[in-house]
């Protein structure tokens, strides 16, 4: 169970995952939250670079320490957080986001947060656990490799009469939001008691998306997910099992 929840905040850091990592080590407790107004160097998956500039966004980062969870129960830790940045965008703003799976929440197709999950072995046990997430709030303009596929809290409510996010607020919305969900997953390790909500919010359901493994690339249908958080999928009739971490999901018609 996941109950306290204590925040800091510095101005600037490297990347707040890894100030996460080394208070783990340190033997912090669950619960501890580190926030920054920028990063320096801010990590995406597989070693791709997270843009959060000078107190336009949110970057923030939480400690787990889950009793006796199974490895493979990890990657869906990403998956519940992705409903909680969902939830919180839409009870603080309205923002009725899609859930990209894994990692993504969308608007109007493009990309408002990002989250990654890292996590430590020590002993053959998960010793701890960092549930990163960063989202768009300020962000009026992208660098230009991202231009296209990105957007922020404000840039969204402009569309709909304007109003600007609150970086402090939607913080501690999502986490409160993550600690609903969080102990909702753990008591089963799984998507149980969440999957029916997650896929009510899956971006591309039912629609046709293109996976894009290391050595594979084809085209299925997305149709849901299991109770481990993984991608459902079919082609040609038959379903396939799309796990996190290996693929990336693409829609044929754009970034979403
Ligand atoms: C992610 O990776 O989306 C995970 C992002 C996690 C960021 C948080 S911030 C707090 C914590 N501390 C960290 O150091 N990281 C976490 P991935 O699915 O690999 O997507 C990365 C890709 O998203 C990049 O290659 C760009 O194409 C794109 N991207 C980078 N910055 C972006 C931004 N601000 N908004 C939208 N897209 C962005």
């Amino acid at each position: 169970m996941l109950n306290d929840i204590r925040y800091e905040y510095f101005e600037s850091v490297d990347s707040t995952n890894d100030r996460i990592r080394l208070r783990a080590r340190e033997d912090e407790i669950q619960g501890l939250v580190i926030s920054a107004g920028q990063q320096t160097a801010g990590k995406g998956r597989i070693g791709r670079k997270w843009e959060s500039p000078s107190h336009d966004s949110i970057a923030t980062s939480l400690l787990l320490r889950p009793e006796e969870i199974s490895l493979e129960a990890i990657p869906t830790i990403t998956v519940v957080a992705a409903m909680a940045v969902r939830d919180a965008l839409y009870r603080i703003y309205g923002l009725n986001g899609k859930i990209k799976w894994p990692n993504d929440i969308v608007l109007d197709g493009k990309k408002i947060c990002g989250i990654l999950t890292e996590m430590e072995m020590k002993d053959g046990k998960v010793w701890y656990v960092v549930v990163g997430i960063g989202v768009n709030v300020h962000n009026k303009n992208f660098p230009e490799d991202i231009a296209f596929k990105a957007t922020s809290v404000d840039l969204e409510l402009a569309k709909t009469g304007g109003g600007h996010g609150h970086r402090e607020e939607l913080t501690k919305e999502i986490w409160n939001s993550f600690k609903k969900y969080y102990n909702i997953f753990i008591e089963t390790q799984d998507m149980t008691g969440l999957r029916e909500e997650y896929e009510n919010h899956l971006a591309n359901r039912g629609n046709r998306v293109r996976i894009e493994a290391q050595e594979d690339s084809y085209e299925a249908v997305a149709k849901g997910i299991n109770n481990r958080g993984e991608l459902i999928v079919e082609v040609d009739g038959v379903e396939r099992i799309i796990r996190t971490g290996e693929v990336s999901v693409r829609g044929i018609y754009g970034y979403v």
